[in-house]
């Protein structure tokens, strides 16, 4: 069953469409042009942008959240263009949009419902079409009165007030429970999906370093990607080109390498539940061990974007790793006219206000090598030559030395409690810790490698996962 309470909007291909926003004093869209993300948004869902509407309150007006004027403004606006839909970019409860539909004789909907319908049209895994399918359905569900109390007029029932029990009353409490046991069994379908994935994410940070590449939408992070890594992604001038986690080698020479995962973008005001739809899609991000946080400074917006990302980082639970910022695009700020410089940064101010982050170009391949330098020395942190002991039959633990660790040498021999095979290895206290973590049992330098006293491996470097119990 796909959702069908409200009329689906799945196609919006070469739909008119007028955008309506209010600027608010809190707004944080662009004051130049307050609707450039909305109509990219739009575009990217394939609507054909009519018009635009624009009002300046302090807050929004109650029934319609705009103004009266500016309402009626809109229903001729709609009539003259020959609108099919309009799109707000603010937030609006059920009953706006019902009164906004009635007066505007238009199909209306808001931000998030446009995103939505984007990830609808672009999820072609189970897990990404179950996310949307959850977070549509929630979407949806506090709206089923309106939709139902509409219906009645339209059919020319009985008014649905709050509070009357007529027949679209109980339709409405049906539908409510239908919904609701409906993400009931997606949920337990999406979990398993999950549990497995977890495992995955998991198992990839035990064994191998880890990186995220993270940041606003069509900041170029999937351009990064491909340029570090054997690519594959697809890279696209539009939002949200991107909606699943792809994961690959990046080598970073000298025979080292990381895992780089490339994810979904962010976007500012998402609603709370829909980030944590995708969050599972941001599962190799919150526990990588490193972030990189990719940003557009070619964008008038990068430092409100900055913001929003590392309010999502937090919000998702990404919060113990180092984040690396990127200056990415910084090729375009040379070539860029002096108006549009005016309102930019330069990258000598973001270094100034980022000392720690590095300009790149991802198309361009410029800063890479800077940032491969990072990685591999931030990587184990200062590395020390210790002696591991490790039985033959930890072959896990064998594999992820192999794989993670600088090793020098190896002996192989046999003592009373079996065969063992002996390295010699640089590495860096937290790979140590993570060896640890395993639980494995083997010796470090002559001592038991778990529970020795003073403690090889402090709990709280080991990550939570990996920790005993
Ligand atoms: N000039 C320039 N353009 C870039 C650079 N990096 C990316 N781009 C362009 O920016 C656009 C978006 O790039 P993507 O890599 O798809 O961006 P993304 O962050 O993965 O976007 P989503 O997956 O949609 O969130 C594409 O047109 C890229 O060619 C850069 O360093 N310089
Ligand atoms: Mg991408």
């Amino acid at each position: 069953m796909q959702t069908n309470i409200r009329e689906s909007i799945e196609n919006l291909s070469a739909e008119a469409a007028i955008l309506v926003g209010v600027r608010l004093s809190t707004s944080k869209s662009d004051w130049l042009d307050p609707l450039g993300e909305l109509r990219a948004l739009a575009e990217t869902a394939g609507a054909r942008v009519a018009g635009e509407l624009l009002q300046n309150l302090t807050k929004p007006r109650g029934k319609t959240y705009i103004g009266k004027g500016k309402v009626q403004e809109l229903a001729v606006m709609v009539k003259e263009l020959g609108a099919r839909i309009v799109i707000f970019d603010n937030e609006l409860s059920p009953s706006q949009i019902q009164s906004l539909e009635e007066e505007t004789h238009c199909k209306v909907l808001d931000r998030s419902e446009l995103i939505l319908d984007i990830f609808a049209n672009r999820a072609t895994t189970r897990e990404a079409q179950l996310q949307v399918e959850i977070a549509q359905l929630e979407y949806t569900a506090p709206r089923l009165r309106a939709m139902w109390s509409h219906l009645g007029q339209v059919t020319g029932g009985a008014p649905m007030g709050v509070g009357t029990r007529g027949p679209g009353e109980q339709q409405l409490e049906i539908d409510r429970r239908l919904v609701q046991a409906r993400v009931t069994v997606l949920r337990r379908d999406l979990d398993g999906i999950l549990a497995r994935k977890e495992r995955e994410v998991l198992e990839r940070r035990a064994e191998h370093f880890t990186v995220g590449i993270v940041g606003y939408t069509n900041a170029g992070k999937s351009t990064l990607f491909n340029r570090l890594t054997e690519g594959g992604a697809y890279v696209a001038d539009k939002l949200f080109a991107t909606l699943m986690t792809r994961v690959e080698a990046w080598s970073l020479g000298g025979g080292e390498s990381v895992l780089v995962s490339d994810t979904v973008g962010f976007i500012r005001d998402l609603p709370h539940h829909l980030v944590a739809s995708f969050r599972s899609t941001l599962a190799d991000a919150v526990h990588a061990h490193l972030i990189f946080i990719v940003l557009d400074v070619s964008d008038r917006l990068a430092p409100a974007q900055l913001e929003t990302v590392r309010e999502v980082l937090d919000d998702i639970g990404a919060k113990s790793q180092p984040r690396l910022l990127l200056l990415n695009k910084s090729d375009r700020l040379p070539d860029l006219g002096y108006e549009a410089k005016q309102s930019l940064r330069t990258l000598e101010e973001w270094k100034a206000l980022e000392p720690d982050s590095i300009a790149i170009s991802s198309t361009l391949g410029t800063g890479i090598d800077e940032l491969a330098a990072w990685v591999k020395s931030h990587k184990g942190g200062a590395r020390v030559t210790h002696v591991l002991r490790v039985p033959l039959q930890a072959s896990r633990l064998i594999d992820a030395i192999e794989r993670r660790v600088e090793v020098v040498s190896r002996e192989y021999g046999c003592n009373d409690t079996g065969d063992y095979v002996e390295f010699t290895a640089r590495l860096g206290a937290h790979v140590l810790d993570e060896l640890i973590a395993t639980g494995a049992q083997f010796m470090i330098d002559g001592k038991e490698a778990r529970g020795a006293k003073g403690g090889w491996a402090t709990k709280s470097r080991v990550p939570p996962h990996l920790r005993d119990a």
